[in-house]
């Protein structure tokens, strides 16, 4: 395999690594970061990312394949720009490309690409999934063949200005003791077309069964939502944010609630942090990125991966990140 700690590829920057197993191979499905000199802010304009190149690697050499222009905006009638961190899923015989991007009205939405080959090309639907908002679509499904989407992001990615779905320009973000905002769970129907429910909040509850406060910004939800299971239960693991942490939450249903845990992974260079966790031939791995590479900057980051270990108890061991 690739040495640890390194970047998976330099010919292109890529972030928002989702990896899952297919055909023995792990398959990386990254957002493609476009390099420019345009400034930072709050609303994420600096993440200019315009197609999909999906990686590939296995544990009989350290060769890192990009596969190439999988899937570019200009092919997805219904988007303007930003195509952000993207998932699949493999189900009906299908592989479902699940990513985020600005509509013609610049509202973030979500769409299905689908493919009968794991790295692709994907073909796109006309349109989003009806009743989609927000960023960070995770495709996860479960033994029985259900798939749920969670997704969400604060910011740049809309989500505090949704309440139930409708999107208000005047909502704000939580502070203090105000419940924090949730990231979101549907299930998807068996042919993947659309949402079998609406999109409902997925909970996260503190050590003491209360929801976690959008003041608690060491723990509240902010993007990246990732779900796994281990030892029969479900791991919801995400980003905070504005901390910078990848934290993660336990419960024992996909729809919720879950009980807040721990970190899985402390900051990274860059202000960005973003996870998938993949479990491949008995090993677990969290992949991530960072902005080492490009020496910090936000936009041109690169995916990494580490070993991921768990305790006697279930508990994930926290990664420190290792600079020189
Ligand atoms: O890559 C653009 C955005 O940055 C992602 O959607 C977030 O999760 C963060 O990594």
């Amino acid at each position: 395999m690739k040495k640890q700690n390194t970047p998976l590829i330099t010919n292109i920057f890529t972030a928002d690594p989702s990896a899952h197993v297919f055909n023995d191979r792990i398959y990386i499905y990254p957002s493609h970061d476009i390099p420019h000199n345009g400034e930072d802010n709050d609303n994420g304009d600096e993440y200019q990312m315009r197609d999909y190149h999906i990686l590939s690697m296995d544990d009989t050499s350290d060769e890192v394949i990009d596969h190439g222009e999988a899937l570019h905006q200009d092919q997805v009638p219904w988007v303007s720009e930003q195509l952000w961190a993207p998932d699949v899923v493999y189900k009906n015989n299908t592989y479902y490309l699940v990513f985020p991007a600005r509509d013609k009205e610049g509202n973030f939405r979500i769409g299905i690409a689908e493919s009968d080959k794991p790295e692709g090309p994907f073909n796109p639907r006309a349109d989003y999934i009806k009743g989609s908002f927000s960023i960070d679509p995770c495709s996860f499904i479960d033994d029985d063949e259900q798939v749920y989407i969670y997704f969400g992001g604060l910011w740049g990615g809309q989500l505090e200005k949704y309440r139930n779905g409708v999107f208000d320009i005047k909502n704000k973000e939580p502070k203090g003791d105000e419940t924090a905002v949730f990231p979101k769970v549907a299930p998807m129907l068996d042919d993947m077309s659309e949402f079998k429910s609406a999109p409902q909040d997925l909970v996260i509850l503190d050590e003491s069964g209360k929801p976690l406060t959008g003041g608690d910004e060491d723990r509240r939800y902010f993007e990246d939502p990732w779900m796994h299971k281990y030892n029969g239960k479900y791991y919801f693991s995400y980003s905070t944010g504005t901390t910078h942490k990848i934290v993660y939450a336990v419960g024992d249903n996909p729809m919720g609630p879950f009980t807040y845990q721990g970190v899985v992974l402390e900051p990274v260079i860059g202000w960005t942090t973003h996870h998938s966790i993949v479990e491949y031939h008995g090993k677990w791995y969290l992949f991530y990125h960072d902005s080492e590479y490009s020496g910090g900057i936000n936009h041109r980051r690169c995916v990494k991966y580490c070993e991921l270990n768990y305790n006697e108890d279930g508990s994930i061991q926290s990664i420190t990140p290792e600079y020189k």
